[in-house]
């Protein structure tokens, strides 16, 4: 017999916390208390510990190495150098790019802190001691830095390896320090649109290299059982199903028979997709020594040879009308991807999504190339909320259509307006081969030039610019306008892959008999909360509450197999598996409902928490009860148990956007800059959790801010690393961390079963050039069109000094 109860469907419905709910973030009742645990909280009975000797320069031959007074060092077990791997075939790994990286330096160096010796011992401290005697003889070859000179006849040959090899992972190479060509759009088009224009603009515009430094470094415990031969290896891996079956194929250990667990991460943001020489010599150092070894990456370690991202040399022409309709744009890419390429992009994709460079506009007909090639630098290129290159792509577009409006002396908020893609062309097909799902752009710009008096900043702006010339302030205002499209959830099996693994992701569910559940699913969070948000999608599809849900990520041995999580994916693909699982959960608890009910399934109708029979709601079984039956009941037909499983294959990515605005002020005389203000709206379809959506957001454009306003990783003419410790590397605080003003708009994608686009990533697309946008604009009136990032005070200053405006 079933209670009445004697809740209201508001309360029902309130108290699942399901979509839509500002929950509280569940992770950090251990967060907060110092809880959490991460891979070097791992500690196993006999463990050792790795350390890295490194190249001191940027491009060299080893000549010899002498382990001797390394090993002499009490606790040292193992000195490990390319010729000791050489047997295991594992001296050299092969990267996500199609290209090979060595683990330990292979008779050269390539970039300066790459691994060349790996020593094991008993602790840390004995390790860097022995670090510090290995003995390794360099012979000095020039550096190359300047990718703009990897292509020249007379440049230093990098990759001696490969030099011969005129085919590459993406087609011809035509010299031995080029990667790959990439060409998309129309290109004869293009140009013709470029030659019959009245108004073309051109620009150069750099992104420089950073690295996302997450507050976590990298590492790894590897543990060798060598009695049941399974290895087992805990790590920062943002996709450990991927990292299982590459560990598998490079080690021919059987896959069962390897373990991936990624634990709690600290920030992961890209830096953790890749695999690391640390991995690899972690592991041959467990299976070789039969007890379990760790590697945890130093700072330096971290900044200097861990994936970077950006370095991306572009070069713009918009082609348009008089009146600012942008009929044709082209663009040429140089990309920097240091001495392996490394880029954790889909295969198809070797500049990932940057032919997303049209952006939020109706641009008619397009062109890009991308040629990447080789220096003498770290690999990687990938990371940093980048959304496979969206950022560099968002980047570009956006400082492009500010050139265009200052070259007809036109409102950028106006150039925007006048090219966006209109409601109605939604889904709009782009001239660069993407089917964007939905948006509303127009709507958005509109409300977020409302809610900052967009008129009125610049009538203040106007004012300021006056009183500036009077001599009355040295302080020049800058209103930066960008608009963003991003676009997330790689995606359709068709066209991504990773290795030749295609890029859905899944979701595996079980109801326990008292109506609580688990769910696993395939990515891994990195502090983005999906214990939390998974969990609510649930709630909504199978009306148990998300308090009484456990999400559980990151362990290859329980978790359905996945990609992982980066490219904001875990929403549009796990989120979609989640919630597919979840109607299959509600399907068989439909026909329990039936039997239990005595009505045919049809009769039955699904609100909040249960079944009930149509037009006889006080006829009703909840899921609870239909959890207990699914274990208790025999029911004819059905097997016992509420299981259900999910792999969602994408049909589309989803295309979130917004509209950011940054004020800022600068100090001619000192360059230092304020943010005044800074807006963003942003639009992610269906909203899960409001309130975490706010926090990735406001941690998104503190990077954002970052990397417009100080970050840089740099080299010198010597192939010396600048920027590869906190002393040098801009890391914001709270105090130069402005105050974020958030808002939104809801603008569902029509192909995801609850609507939700990825977010994760948007407030640093959107973000960067909001804020370079600003810092242009500030110097706008006194001619300048484009100046580079970052814009930190001595760039800053030197701008205005290059203007004359300085004192
Ligand atoms: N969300 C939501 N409603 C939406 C979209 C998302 O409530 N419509 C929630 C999600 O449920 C999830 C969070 O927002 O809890 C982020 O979701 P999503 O946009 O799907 O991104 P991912 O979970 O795939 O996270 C990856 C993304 C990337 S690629 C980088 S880089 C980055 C980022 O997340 N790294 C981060 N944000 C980060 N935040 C933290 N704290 N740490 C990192 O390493
Ligand atoms: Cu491009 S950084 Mo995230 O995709 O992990």
């Amino acid at each position: 017999m079933t209670v009445q109860t004697p809740v209201s469907l508001e309360e029902r419905k309130d108290k699942l916390q399901g979509l839509g709910c500002s929950r509280k973030r569940v992770e950090d009742a251990r967060f907060t208390q110092g809880k959490g645990h991460y891979v070097d909280d791992i500690k196993l009975p006999g463990m050792l510990f790795g350390d890295f000797v490194r190249s001191p320069i940027g491009h060299g031959r080893i000549k010899s190495i002498n382990k001797e007074a390394a090993l002499a060092v009490p606790g040292v077990k193992a000195v490990l150098t390319a010729d000791d791997l050489r047997p295991l075939g594992l001296h050299w790994m092969p990267t996500l790019a199609g290209d090979v990286q060595a683990v330990l330096a292979d008779e050269k160096v390539l970039f300066q802190n790459q691994e060349v010796a790996f020593v094991v011992a008993e602790d840390r401290y004995a390790a860097a001691d022995a670090v510090e005697l290995v003995e390794v003889d360099y012979e000095e070859l020039p550096p190359l830095v300047d990718p703009h000179r990897s292509m020249d006849p007379d440049a230093p040959i990098l990759r001696e390896d490969i030099k011969d090899k005129t085919e590459g992972a993406h087609g011809p190479r035509r010299h031995p320090n080029h990667i790959f060509t990439w060409e998309v759009g129309d290109k004869a088009a293009t140009e013709q649109a470029l030659a019959a224009a009245a108004v073309v603009v051109e620009e150069q515009i750099t992104y420089q290299r950073v690295h996302p430094c997450p507050l976590e470094t990298c590492g790894c415990v590897a543990s060798m059982d060598k009695i049941n031969g399974k290895l087992t290896i805990w790590g920062t891996f943002q996709a450990p199903h991927a990292v299982r079956t590459v560990a598998s194929l490079i080690t021919n250990i059987p896959e069962h028979n390897i373990r991936i667990i990624s634990p709690d991460i600290g920030g992961g943001f890209g830096n953790k997709v890749g695999v690391y020489p640390g991995y690899i010599c972690s592991a041959v150092a467990s299976i070789v020594l039969g007890v379990p070894v760790k590697w945890i990456e130093d700072r330096m370690e971290n900044l200097s040879t861990t994936a970077f991202a950006r370095d991306y040399h572009m070069t713009g022409r918009i082609a348009a009308t008089p009146e600012g309709r942008i009929t044709g744009l082209w663009c040429h890419v140089l990309a920097d991807h240091g001495a392996f390429d490394a880029c954790a992009d889909p295969t198809k994709f070797p500049a990932g999504f940057f032919n997303i460079c049209t952006g939020s506009y109706d641009v008619p007909v397009a062109y890009v190339s991308v040629d990447g090639v080789y220096t003498n630098k770290a690999p990687g290129g990938v990371a940093y909320r980048c959304s496979f290159r969206v950022t560099e792509a968002s980047y570009f577009i956006e400082r492009m259509i500010d050139v265009l409006a200052r070259k007809l002396d036109r409102d950028p908020a106006e150039i925007r307006m006048i090219n966006f893609i209109r409601k109605e062309q939604f889904p709009y097909q782009s001239a660069l081969g993407w089917e964007y799902d939905s948006g509303d752009y127009h709507t958005a710009l509109a409300k977020a030039l409302k809610s900052v008096d967009y008129d009125g900043l610049r009538a203040r702006q106007k004012a300021s610019r006056e009183a500036f010339k009077r001599g009355e302030t040295r302080k020049l205002m800058g209103v930066g306008v960008a608009f963003f499209t991003e676009i997330v959830g790689a995606g359709p099996v068709k066209n991504c892959d990773i290795l030749g693994l295609g890029m859905f992701d899944s979701c595996e569910i079980r109801i326990h008999p008292t109506g609580s559940a688990i769910a696993r699913l395939g990515t891994i969070s990195q502090g983005q909360g999906h214990a939390t948000t998974f969990a609510q999608i649930l709630a909504s599809e199978i009306g148990i509450p998300a308090a009484d849900i456990t999400l559980e990520e990151g362990d290859t041995d329980t978790a359905p197999y996945g990609l992982g999580t980066y490219g904001s994916r875990s929403t549009p693909v796990a989120g979609a598996a989640t919630a597919m699982a979840g109607r299959k959960i509600r399907a068989k608890a439909q026909m329990i409902a039936a039997y239990l009910l005595e009505v045919h399934e049809g009769d039955l109708e699904w609100e909040v928490d249960r079944f009930q029979v149509k037009g006889n709601p006080e006829r009703f079984k909840t899921m609870k009860e239909l959890a207990f039956a699914a274990y208790n009941q025999a029911i004819p037909g059905l097997e016992p148990g509420l299981e259900a499983v999910s792999y969602y294959d994408p049909p589309n990515m989803t295309y979130p956007f917004g509209a950011y605005l940054c004020v800022v002020q600068i100090d001619v005389d000192t360059g230092v800059t304020e943010i005044e203000r800074f807006y963003a709206l942003d639009d992610c379809g269906t909203r899960i959790n409001p309130m975490i959506i706010e926090g990735q957001v406001h941690g998104g454009l503190t990077e954002a801010l970052a990397i417009a306003m100080g970050q840089e990783i740099s080299y010198d003419a010597d192939g010396n690393v600048h920027g590869g410790s906190l002393m040098d590397f801009f890391l914001p605080t709270a105090v130069e961390t402005p105050a974020w003003e958030t808002d939104w708009t809801e603008t569902p994608s029509p192909h995801h079963p609850i609507g939700a686009k990825g977010v994760g990533e948007s407030p640093n697309v959107g973000g960067v050039s909001a804020f370079s946008n600003a810092v242009n604009d500030a110097f706008a009136h006194l001619g300048l069109t484009h100046t580079q990032m970052p814009h930190d005070h001595w760039r800053v200053w030197q701008t205005a000094q290059r203007l004359g405006v300085t004192g």
